[in-house]
């Protein structure tokens, strides 16, 4: 049963689908390419990105099929220890003609590439030789990175800069963290670096590609206050500050929230700010900022004396496993009695995006791009070869109804890239949560054929964008 929606998305609506590099392309030692920080320490339970989707072999398949579902944007990042195996200095052309390759054909098809230059894929060579993102080297080292794709691919006119800085903090797979120093001190350190390199790409993008359009990705979840007590209304509050403005702020304002600077000048855990760093932040306003959505969150307060808990690199969001960010003294995550949860017990809530959209629009004026969201969970191949996704169907439908919703409010979205195109390796959780519209012939223990079959989903999103949005 298709939904009748009210005619709101503009005519160059881009309707898209994302993935990143290393969750897809496989080869990841081979034609040149060198390990990355995330490929170096994904979880060794699941399937290792040797192979990942086999998208580096059959990418061709791959756009066909893009075609065919009737993508007018794909959102891909391209991997720098690909393009600079050493990091630095000498660039593997094959590397670079793959992705020349692929921006050609989606040219040909009328695609619209959407570029993300950093997917958590830091060349490991540069982790080991400075400390990767500890170090202030990482800067020129970045630039030099980006230098080199906006020289190769100036005809690319969407960039996304780095995907969810605000994450990566908080996950010790997709950054590796120098024992010897506090753990704390050292996120906020890097976020800072990290903050100064975006800035940077931004810079020299505005030079060597003037008409063409950049801003970070930022993964974005609301926080609700777990009851009506003033206490947690304000941890809501600093929630939202410590995980969404932070970020935010830096970039659309190049400042740092007072909120936030002054707790971590009190915790003694504030980065290094150099006389011209934030100048430099400043004069890097984004075109646009990519919002990637999931679910919604709902904070308490905890008392300064409460247990600090980091989150676990073996999560697999399985019943008892499940975790909760938390900060002592502000916030602690929990569940939310009202909100349905994915099988990895992610909060499924489609008004939150509403709402999280109209708050960042209201606040930053700047136009908005939906770089990620979807449903993972697992997908049952039956013996006629079908998948029969309804979940994912419905998860995306009640959340494209949604972003009309926030469109009819006033806010200006750009397109709706979910995630993903295609199975690929779960950041978290290896093959078995499955996110895509086309389904991977593959689990984790085994590569089996790699075919390609299209889901439910994939039919009902064919219709979506032949509609513009109006038969969901
Ligand atoms: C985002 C990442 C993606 C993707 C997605 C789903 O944080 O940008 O790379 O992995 O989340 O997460 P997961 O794979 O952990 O379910």
């Amino acid at each position: 049963m298709s939904v009748q929606a009210p005619h709101l998305f503009s005519s160059d609506f881009l309707w898209g689908a994302a993935t990143a590099a290393y969750q897809i392309e496989g080869a990841h030692l081979k034609h040149g390419k060198t390990l990355s920080v995330v490929e170096k320490n994904m979880n060794k339970n699941y399937a290792d990105p040797s192979i990942a989707s086999g998208h580096y072999q059959y990418w061709e398949k791959d756009i066909a099929l893009m075609k065919e579902l009737g993508l007018k944007a794909y959102r891909f990042s391209i991997s720098w220890p690909r393009i600079l195996p050493d990091g630095r200095g000498k660039i593997n052309q094959e590397g670079v003609d793959f992705y020349r390759k692929l921006i050609n054909k989606l040219k040909e098809y009328e695609i619209e590439p959407i570029v993300t230059i950093y997917h958590f894929d830091l060349p490991q060579c540069l982790q080991e030789e400075y400390g990767g993102w500890s170090s202030r080297k990482v800067i020129d080292d970045f630039e030099a990175y980006c230098q080199v794709l906006f020289t190769y691919f100036d005809d690319v006119n969407y960039w996304l800069t780095i995907n969810e800085q605000s994450n990566m903090f908080q996950l010790p797979y997709l950054m590796e963290f120098n024992p010897d120093i506090p753990l704390e001190k050292q996120k906020y350190e890097m976020n800072h670096i990290m903050t100064l390199a975006h800035a940077k790409a931004i810079h020299l993008c505005r030079t060597l590609l003037p008409n063409a359009k950049i801003g970070p990705a930022l993964g974005i979840i609301p926080n609700y206050p777990a009851s009506p007590k003033p206490e947690d209304t304000l941890a809501a509050r600093h929630a939202d500050e410590m995980r969404t403005y932070l970020f935010m702020d830096l970039y659309m304002k190049g400042e740092y929230r007072p909120f936030v600077w002054n707790y971590l000048v009190e915790n003694g855990i504030e980065p290094t700010v150099e006389p011209e760093d934030m100048t430099c932040i400043q004069s890097a306003k984004p075109d646009f900022i990519g919002i990637n959505y999931y679910q919604s969150r709902v904070v308490k307060f905890i008392p300064e004396d409460a247990d600090k808990k980091e989150l676990k690199l073996n999560y697999d969001g399985q019943d008892d496993d499940t975790q909760y960010d938390n900060t002592p003294g502000l916030f602690e995550g929990m569940t939310n009695p009202f909100t349905p949860k994915t099988r990895w017990d992610w909060e499924i809530d489609p008004i939150g995006f509403r709402y999280i959209l109209n708050e960042l629009y209201d606040r930053y004026q700047v136009p908005l791009m939906i770089t990620e969201n979807g449903l993972g969970t697992l997908d049952e191949l039956t013996a006629d070869k079908q998948i029969h996704d309804q979940e994912r169907i419905d998860f995306l439908r009640d959340h494209i109804w949604q972003l009309q919703l926030a469109i009819k409010d006033g806010v200006e979205v750009w397109g709706y890239m979910p995630w993903s195109f295609i199975d690929l390796l779960s950041t978290s959780s290896g093959f078995r949560k499955r996110y895509g519209f086309v389904y991977i012939d593959r689990d984790d223990k085994d590569i089996k054929t790699l075919e390609r079959i299209k889901k439910d989903s994939f039919f009902w999103y064919q219709k979506v964008i032949a509609s513009n949005g109006c038969q969901l």
